[in-house]
């Protein structure tokens, strides 16, 4: 009788303890909430380039035929941020297929976040990186307001007002700021589900971005 009992309660304790268990895993703050969604939402409408709402090669074509047609970056550095923004564009934004709708790319966001936060991050961070870096043209680790704006009139945004609000946003010193801030922020910003946290990508996409 005595052993009855204690397997019962050795039984209680252990179904208390998975149950305490299963309540942690629920709140380690992985599940992507509807702000975050939101941002992926804003941020597959910036990819747009073509506005044709599907984002496929085509966009990324348009953004290196600026690049391409501006004429003063040489053959080589050219074809190395083709490289690169081909690449991570495949990869990260087309999840390795052809083309992707809103619904899908948002889908294949949350799936990758809710798996694994951390590896999601990484893999923001990438593409962050890889992105922010093809905008430093003369490689000295600054964005200036001139390779600033080149990358997004590449990107099919020209509204001078959010543009120039945006760029005010890194809090450029003497007309330029780090490479590092912008990453910095971007992948806070591709990642945090916090409503509360400061979001200058956000705001400037608000403000017509
Ligand atoms: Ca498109
Ligand atoms: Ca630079």
């Amino acid at each position: 009788m005595r052993t009855m009992i204690y397997l019962i309660y050795f039984l209680l304790v252990l179904h208390f303890k998975s149950a305490v268990v299963s309540i942690s895993v629920e709140r380690d703050g992985s599940k992507a909430n509807r702000y975050l969604i939101e941002k992926w939402e804003s941020w597959f409408n910036a990819n747009d380039f073509n506005r044709d709402r599907v984002l496929s090669m085509d966009d990324i074509k348009l953004f290196e035929n600026y690049y391409k047609d501006l004429g003063y970056l040489s053959d080589e550095h050219l074809k190395e941020i083709n490289k690169r923004t081909d690449r991570i564009w495949r990869k990260i934004i087309l999840n390795n297929t052809l083309e992707i709708t809103k619904d899908d790319f948002v889908e294949m966001l949350k799936q990758k976040y809710e798996s694994d936060k951390e590896v999601f991050t990484e893999m923001m961070r990438e593409y962050i990186s890889d992105w922010c870096e093809t905008m430093d043209l003369n490689d000295d680790y600054f964005i200036s307001e001139e390779e600033f704006l080149t990358n997004v009139f590449a990107s099919r945004h020209n509204t001078i007002a959010a543009d120039d609000e945006l760029f005010q946003a890194f809090r450029p010193v003497n007309g330029r700021f780090p490479v590092k801030t912008m990453i910095n922020y971007f992948i806070r910003s591709a990642t945090d589900t916090n409503e509360s946290t400061p979001d200058v990508f956000q705001d400037a996409l608000d403000s017509g971005f």
